[in-house]
């Protein structure tokens, strides 16, 4: 079965960013998701400019940017202008007056433009971008901290988003708690990709590779 597998490098070894990034790529990761905080948006600073600066230097799989920050459109072009073709940026909508405009700036940088959807926010509040954007990130946690609990309700709005693109023209992802049974029950039935932290990739006795082997072979 076909999915996407980004690493949460929120939950990489800091002290040895270039090896994570090389191991995680020789692992089979496909992209490295970037978590960007404010400490205003959300409450907490993990990733900034430079981490993801070093890590798109680092890298040769593609980034998924996660902008947890608010009016992201003020600061949007110091990030764009150090991520390449292809990246992926994600906004949250409620953090922008002009999501649109956010948007639309990080289709005219030829990046792929996503909104980041949370735990409290409800689909038709976001209808209108759901016609722009490419991916759907849906916060399955409340956005700022890794290691959380999943929170079931989300399910019921994944449902409801893989019933409504097939109309559209985007795909969804997972980000928070990703599990292996997570990935068993919503892979077969269109969620495109997931993001892994604690729950499933970092911080365990196993090699990054042998690991996502494992996601990889799993028995649908
Ligand atoms: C949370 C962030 C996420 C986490 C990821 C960690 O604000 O957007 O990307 O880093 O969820 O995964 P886990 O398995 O520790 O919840
Ligand atoms: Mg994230």
């Amino acid at each position: 079965m076909q999915f996407e597998l980004m690493a949460s490098m929120m939950c990489a070894d800091y002290g040895h960013l270039k090896r994570e990034v090389e191991n995680l790529e020789a692992g089979g990761i496909d992209s490295f998701h970037v978590d960007i905080m404010d400490g205003r948006y959300v409450p907490n600073f993990a990733m900034s400019l430079n981490d993801m600066r070093y890590i798109a230097k680092a890298a040769k799989k593609p980034l998924d940017v996660h902008l947890m920050i608010e009016h992201p459109n003020n600061r949007i072009a110091l990030f764009l202008k150090h991520l390449r073709k292809g990246d992926t940026v994600y906004i949250h909508p409620e953090a922008e007056y002009h999501p649109s405009a956010t948007l639309q700036s990080i289709i005219d940088a030829d990046m792929i433009p996503g909104i980041a959807i949370n735990p409290g926010t409800s689909v038709e509040t976001v209808m209108e971008m759901l016609r722009i954007v490419k991916k759907v990130l849906v916060m399955s946690v409340n956005p700022g901290n890794a290691g959380q609990m999943y929170l079931p309700y989300v399910g019921k709005k994944i449902t409801k988003l893989l019933s409504m693109k097939e109309d559209m023209d985007f795909e969804i992802y997972w980000d928070g708690a990703c599990s292996a049974d997570k990935i068993l029950e919503y892979a077969p039935k269109g969620v495109a990709g997931f993001v892994l932290g604690t729950t499933l990739l970092f911080g365990k006795e196993q090699s990054y590779g042998e690991t996502l082997k494992n996601v990889r072979e799993l028995k649908f």
